[in-house]
C-alpha cells in the first residue's frame, strides 16, 4: 500500500533533509506542482483568494476553501499542507475545519496567531493584531484532538515578527504552541534580510520542526537554510504570480494583433490541457465502462501550405490544392474520401494562397511562413488536432477511395502508412524500406516499417509513401514528441513528415506499412493533373 499523504507530510517535516512545498491555487496548478516534481503543495490563503479574485481577507468562507482544495487533492497524489489562515473562528471552528479536511485528503494545516478576519502578513502592519496565547494554545490542543489520522500535521504560525513584537515574544510562542501540541513551527517575517529568522532559529536552536516562507527574504540562498536546518522552505506564491505575468501578456497580444497567430506558438498547446485534465484515463475508461463499442473516431489535419510551380498560370491566385480534377478541387475530393469513412473534424493548414482555400466544414490553421518552412512546421501548427485517431495527408493528393479503406481496416493505435510498392525503386523524397516488399498476395502479417526517406537508397526501397498516414491514440502522442524534439533541436522548421517518422523509429516506436498498388497522384505539375483525371 501507498504511503498515506499525512504520513507523506510527517515525514517530509521530520527527516534530517529539507523539504519544498510549491503553492498551487487550484486543481490544475496543484497538478502541475506535483508533475515538476515537488513533494508537497502549498494551499496559499493569498493565491486561493486570488485565484477568485477575492482578498486575503477571509473573504472565502472557510467551506469554500475546503471545497475548493478538494479539487487539488483529487488531481494529486502529493501531500497538501492548507494555509487554515487563523482557524476560521474559535477552537470549534478549528475542530471541525480539521474533520473535514481529513475527508477530502488534505495531509496537514497551517494556523497564524491573528484574529479572524485575518489580513495578509505584507499588508499594513498595524493590522496584525496577534491572538491571545492562551486562547490560541486552546485551537491547536482541539484541532491535534479532532484529527482522526495520527499523522496529520498541524503546524502552528508565529506572526509575533511579522506584528513587530520581537523575538522574545516570537519564541516564547513558539514554545507555548509546541507544547499545545503542533507538530511543527512556521515562523515568518516581512523584512528583506533573513537576519531576524536566522536570530529565531539560532535562539530556537531545532526543538520542533521549522516552517519557513521566504517571500520577502529571497535573495537568500537556499544554502543557508539548509545549514540552519530548516525543515520545509515554501515558495507561497510563484506559480500564481507567473501564470499572472502570463495571462496579461497574452492578453495584451491578442487584444493588440486581433489575430492568434504571434501568440499560438507561446501558449500551453491543448492538448497538453487536455493531458492534465486526465483525458487519456477517461479515454481508457470509455473503453472499459461504455456499453457499445462506438467506432473509434477518426478525423484529419491536411497539410496544404506549400507553394506551387510548373503549373503554367494555374497556380497563380490559388494553390495546388485548390486545382480542380474532374471538375472538383483536389482538396475537396480529399475530404469527400476521408468524410466517407467517418471522419468528422478536419484541419487544413493553409500558406500559399491561404485566403483562396476554402472548403466546407473545415477548420483552418495558418503557416504564415510557407516559403521557408516545411511540411513537419505546417503539422506541428496543427498539433492541437493531432489526436487519436488522425489522418494526417498532403493536399495535393489525389486517391482512389480504398486506399483510404485499406489504410482503415489496418490501422490501430500506432502509426500506420499507406505505401505503393509499385514504385519500389523510385527517385522520389518519401521512399520506404520495411521489413519485407510486397508480395502481391494477401498476407495476415504485420509489415513494419524500416526506414522511410532519403536515408533509404533507391535500390533497398520497397515503395513509395503516398503521402497518408494514419495516427492512432499512441502514434499520435510518438509524432507530438518528435514534433517537440525536432523543435527542441532547432530542425523543426525545415523538416519534412518523413523526418518526423524517422525519429518515431528512432525513438524505438514501431510504424507499420499497409502495401497499395497506384490508384494515386501526388500532384506536382501539369503531367500530374491530367493523369490524376484519369484515376
Ligand atoms: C499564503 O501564502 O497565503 C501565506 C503566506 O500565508 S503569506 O502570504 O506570506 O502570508
Ligand atoms: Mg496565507
Amino acid at each position: 500500500m501507498s504511503e498515506r499523504r499525512t504520513t507523506a507530510l510527517k515525514r517530509l517535516l521530520t527527516r534530517p533533509e529539507m523539504a519544498f512545498l510549491m503553492e498551487a491555487h487550484s486543481g490544475l496548478s496543484a497538478r502541475i506542482v506535483e508533475e515538476a516534481g515537488f513533494e508537497g503543495v502549498w494551499g496559499s490563503g493569498l493565491t486561493i483568494s486570488a485565484a477568485f479574485g477575492v482578498r486575503d481577507n477571509n473573504e472565502l468562507s472557510w467551506s469554500q476553501v475546503v471545497d475548493h482544495v478538494a479539487f487539488m487533492t483529487e488531481t494529486t497524489a502529493i501531500p497538501l499542507l492548507l494555509d487554515g489562515d487563523t482557524g476560521y473562528g474559535n477552537f470549534n471552528n478549528m475542530r471541525r475545519l480539521v474533520r473535514k479536511l481529513e475527508q477530502v485528503g488534505v495531509a496537514g494545516v497551517t494556523i497564524e496567531d491573528k484574529l479572524f478576519p485575518k489580513t495578509n502578513s505584507f499588508l499594513r502592519s498595524e493590522l496584525q493584531p496577534l491572538a491571545d496565547v492562551e486562547e490560541f494554545c486552546g485551537k491547536i490542543k482541539a484541532g491535534k484532538d479532532s484529527q482522526t489520522d495520527a499523522d496529520f500535521v498541524l503546524v502552528a504560525r508565529v506572526e509575533a515578527l511579522i506584528a513587530g513584537w520581537g523575538l522574545a515574544e516570537a519564541i516564547k510562542r513558539a514554545e507555548a504552541y509546541h507544547r499545545a501540541g503542533a507538530d511543527a513551527i512556521l515562523i515568518h517575517s516581512r523584512q528583506s534580510s533573513p537576519a531576524e529568522i536566522f536570530a529565531f532559529l539560532d535562539e530556537w536552536s531545532g526543538r520542533a520542526p521549522v516552517v519557513l516562507v521566504p517571500t520577502k527574504y529571497w535573495r537568500t540562498p537556499t544554502e543557508e537554510f539548509r545549514a540552519r536546518r530548516v525543515s520545509v522552505v515554501i515558495w507561497a506564491n510563484h506559480v500564481l504570480r507567473a501564470s499572472i505575468s502570463a495571462m496579461q501578456a497574452t492578453a495584451a497580444r491578442i487584444r493588440a494583433a486581433e489575430s492568434l497567430i504571434d501568440v499560438e506558438p507561446h501558449v500551453a498547446p491543448l492538448h497538453d490541457v487536455f493531458r492534465l485534465q486526465g483525458d487519456e484515463e477517461l479515454q481508457e475508461a470509455e473503453k472499459r465502462y461504455l456499453p457499445v463499442a462506438r467506432g473509434a473516431s477518426l478525423s484529419a489535419i491536411v497539410l496544404a501550405a506549400g507553394a506551387a510551380t510548373d503549373f503554367g498560370g494555374l497556380t497563380t491566385a490559388v494553390p495546388k490544392a485548390m486545382l480542380k480534377v474532374q471538375g472538383r478541387p483536389i482538396l475537396g475530393r480529399l475530404l469527400d474520401d476521408f468524410a466517407h469513412f467517418g471522419c468528422r473534424g478536419v484541419t487544413v493548414v493553409r500558406g500559399h494562397h491561404a485566403a483562396a482555400v476554402d472548403v466546407a466544414g473545415a477548420r483552418f490553421v495558418d503557416n504564415a511562413e510557407f516559403g521557408e518552412t516545411g511540411e513537419a512546421f505546417s503539422l506541428a501548427l496543427a498539433e492541437d488536432s493531432l489526436v487519436s485517431g488522425t489522418l494526417v495527408a498532403f493536399g495535393d493528393i489525389v486517391l482512389k477511395r480504398h486506399l483510404v479503406q485499406a489504410l482503415l481496416e489496418d490501422a490501430g493505435e500506432g502509426i500506420t502508412l499507406v505505401v505503393d510498392s509499385t514504385l519500389a525503386a523510385s527517385a522520389t523524397p518519401d521512399r520506404v524500406r520495411a521489413a519485407r516488399p510486397d508480395s502481391g498476395r494477401f498476407e495476415f502479417d504485420e509489415v513494419w516499417l524500416v526506414g522511410i526517406g532519403d536515408a533509404v537508397a533507391p535500390a533497398a526501397s520497397h515503395g513509395v509513401w503516398v503521402g497518408l498516414l494514419h495516427a492512432g491514440r499512441d502514434g499520435a502522442a510518438w509524432l507530438r514528441e518528435a514534433i517537440a524534439a525536432a523543435r527542441a533541436d532547432g530542425t523543426l522548421r525545415t523538416a519534412r513528415l518523413s523526418d518526423l517518422v524517422t525519429r518515431v523509429l528512432a525513438a524505438g516506436r514501431p510504424a507499420r506499412v499497409v502495401y497499395v498498388r497506384g490508384g494515386w497522384v501526388n500532384v506536382n505539375n501539369l503531367t500530374d493533373l491530367v493523369d490524376a483525371s484519369g484515376l
